[in-house]
């Protein structure tokens, strides 16, 4: 049988170091381990590297299964783009709101459940969750008993905390089972691992969805680490008057064309933000000019999104205008 790194799940090979899974035949500290998963282990030195299976390739290999799918979005990254790869799962499914420690205090999980009913259609149940303030594991692993479900997919995109998820239900189950690699840096998990939690109960780590033509090359890492939310978010509030604009760490602009009007920023308080007047600063990106209804939320994949309350037009210069969307917000 073909040994597993123990850390990302791919195939272990002595042969070529420029390969995934490459485990080096001397100086080897840790034989479960590629060089890959014990350099981001031991030297939060990771690059980038092209994942082996595609969404569409995880997808089918879910549907064709007998398991249940556990999705998990975070909360900055609910959008009909994740929500749309949610419903394309066939099996019972139970979707996992992850990162719920970043979550602002002033918002009513309830509420947030409610939206995602109305406004998402989600049909199935929810759970908040955070692996790395072990909030709800207990609940979840109840859950899954209580259903009787024997085994389970943990999906979602790349970095939503899957593979965190897992090893917070290692340790709180004190299992001695070696910990599942985790990083900032996307496609960190290579293949579908599967740790047996006890006799009822076998949990499926799985590559994560990627992202397609993001705000941020994939190796911008110092980017990808402020994009990351650490902790709970304190949404920043602009007030913009007419042809002001916010710069989002100069990669993204956002302009006022309107009246004064509220912005109200939920995204990692680690991006820098920037109030500029009459600037021509990102002329040279993709813009288009958007009608925001009252109350809307202008989404940007990847990042977050911007509260509006009054109705207004917005201009936004971004690389790719695909990564937004126009929302009603749920507040
Ligand atoms: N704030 C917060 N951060 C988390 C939580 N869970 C994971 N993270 C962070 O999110 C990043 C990605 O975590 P991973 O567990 O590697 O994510 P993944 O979904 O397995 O990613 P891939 O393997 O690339 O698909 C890491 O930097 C984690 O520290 C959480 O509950 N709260
Ligand atoms: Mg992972």
């Amino acid at each position: 049988m073909i040994k597993k790194c123990l850390g990302c799940g791919y195939p272990l090979q002595s042969t070529d170091p420029k390969k995934l899974g490459y485990l080096p035949k001397t100086k080897n500290k840790n034989p479960n381990l590629c060089e890959r998963c014990f350099k981001i282990i031991h030297y939060n030195d990771a690059k980038v590297v092209t994942l082996p299976v595609d969404e569409k390739k995880i997808i089918k290999v879910v549907n064709d299964s007998s398991n249940h799918a556990l999705f998990l979005i975070d909360f900055l990254n609910i959008n009909l783009r994740t929500i749309k790869l949610y419903k394309q799962i066939k099996r019972p499914k139970t979707l996992l709101i992850s990162k719920s420690d970043i979550i602002p205090f002033s918002f009513s999980k309830n509420k947030i459940v409610e939206w995602l009913i109305n406004y998402y259609k989600i049909e199935d149940d929810i759970i908040f969750i955070s692996a790395l303030k072990n909030q709800n594991v207990n609940t979840l692993l109840n859950y899954l008993e209580a259903k009787k479900i024997k085994k389970a997919y943990l999906l979602g995109f790349t970095n939503v905390g899957k593979s965190s998820l897992v090893n917070s239900i290692v340790e709180y189950k004190e299992l001695n089972h070696h910990a599942i690699t985790t990083s900032l840096v996307p496609n960190t998990t290579l293949d579908f691992m599967n740790i047996k939690i006890n006799d009822h109960l076998t949990i499926i780590d799985s590559p994560g969805f990627a992202l397609q033509n993001n705000i941020y090359d994939n190796n911008d890492i110092a980017f990808i680490r402020k994009v990351n939310p650490k902790k709970f978010l304190k949404p920043i509030t602009y007030q913009l008057k007419e042809n002001a604009s916010i710069l989002i760490d100069n990669k993204i602009r956002i302009e006022n064309l309107e009246k004064k009007n509220n912005f109200t920023l939920y995204m990692s308080n680690q991006i820098p933000l920037t109030r500029v007047y009459n600037t021509s600063k990102l002329d040279n990106l993709k813009s288009k000019v958007f009608d925001i209804p009252s109350n809307s939320d202008i989404v940007i994949l990847g990042l977050g999104f911007i509260n509006i309350k009054k109705a207004s037009k917005v201009k936004i210069y971004i690389n790719n205008l695909d990564l937004i969307e126009i929302r009603q917000s749920f507040f």
